[in-house]
C-alpha cells in the first residue's frame, strides 16, 4: 500500500472539490490528537448519533439552528477554547454519554475540521487519533486499500509533533499487522522514526509539543493524559455523507 503523510491541510492535494477525473487516493485518515479527532471518537463511543463538521462557524449556526433543539449540541473551538454562546469546546472529556447520546454534534474546530474538509471528496474518509489507532489499522487492513493518505490537522498551516506520532503509530502498527507499507514521501518515513523513539512516553511527547504546551497554559492537562493514551477506543469514524461522521 501507497502511503503518504501530509503535516497540514494546506501541504494536503485538494479533495475539498470534486475532482474531475480519477481520485488519486483509495482512502484518506484525519488526524488531530489535540484535540478534535479524539473528541469525535470519544462522542462517537458515547453514543453521538453523528458528528457534521464546519470549517465556518456561521454555517455550523446556520445548520445547527435549524436542526432539533433537543437532539443537537453546537460543539466550537478556537485558540484552545471554547466560542462564546456554544454548548462544548473541545475537550473530550466532556463528551459523556449523558451529554451526547442520540444528539447530532455540529462542531468546529480550529484546524481539524479544516483538515477533514480538505479531504471530503476520498473515497473512504476516516478520523484517527492515538486512542483509536488500533481499531482504524484494523479496518485499513481489512479493506485493503492500494493507497492511504494520512492527513495531519497540524497548526494553522504547520507541522505538529503530536499529529506525526500518531500518524507514525499508524504506520508501524500496519507493518506489524503485515501490510506492505511503501513510503509515498519522506513525511511517511519520519513519521515512523518519531513514533518508534517516543512509543513509550507518549505522553510526554504532547507534553513537549507546542500545542501541548498551549493547552497547557489553558489548564487542560487531563486532556492531554486522555488524548495520550494509545487504543483505549474501539472506534473507527467514518465519512457518511459529505462532513458527516459516524461510527
Ligand atoms: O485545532 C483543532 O482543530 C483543535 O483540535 C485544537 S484544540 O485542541 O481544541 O485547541
Amino acid at each position: 500500500m501507497d502511503c503518504f503523510v501530509y503535516h497540514a491541510p494546506e501541504l494536503t492535494p485538494d479533495l475539498s472539490v470534486k475532482p474531475e477525473g480519477d481520485v488519486p487516493v483509495d482512502c484518506a485518515i484525519v488526524v488531530d490528537v489535540l484535540r478534535a479527532t479524539t473528541t469525535i471518537a470519544t462522542a462517537l463511543t458515547s453514543r453521538a448519533e453523528a458528528i457534521q463538521a464546519f470549517a465556518d462557524l456561521d454555517r455550523l449556526k446556520a445548520a445547527g439552528e435549524a436542526w432539533d433543539a433537543n437532539l443537537r449540541i453546537l460543539s466550537g473551538e478556537r485558540g484552545g477554547d471554547k466560542v462564546a454562546g456554544f454548548d462544548l469546546g473541545n475537550s473530550p472529556l466532556d463528551y459523556t454519554p449523558g451529554r451526547v447520546e442520540g444528539k447530532r454534534i455540529f462542531m468546529s474546530t480550529t484546524n481539524g475540521t479544516r483538515a477533514l474538509q480538505r479531504v471530503q471528496y476520498a473515497p473512504v474518509l476516516l478520523t484517527a487519533a492515538l486512542v483509536n489507532v488500533d481499531a482504524v489499522v484494523k479496518s485499513v487492513v481489512e479493506h485493503q486499500f492500494n493507497s492511504l493518505w494520512i492527513v495531519n490537522s497540524g497548526w494553522q498551516g504547520d507541522y505538529s509533533l503530536e499529529d506525526t506520532v500518531c500518524s507514525g503509530a499508524i504506520l508501524h502498527q500496519l507493518q506489524s499487522a503485515g501490510v506492505d507499507v511503501t513510503a509515498g514521501n519522506d513525511e511517511a518515513i519520519a513519521a515512523i522514526a518519531l513514533y518508534k523513539t517516543w512509543s513509550d512516553d507518549l505522553l510526554e511527547l504532547l507534553r513537549q509539543a507546542s500545542h501541548g504546551q498551549r493547552l497547557l497554559r489553558l489548564h487542560k492537562d487531563s486532556d492531554l493524559e486522555y488524548c495520550a493514551a494509545l487504543s483505549t477506543l474501539d472506534i473507527v469514524p467514518y465519512q457518511s455523507d459529505l462532513g458527516v461522521l459516524v461510527a
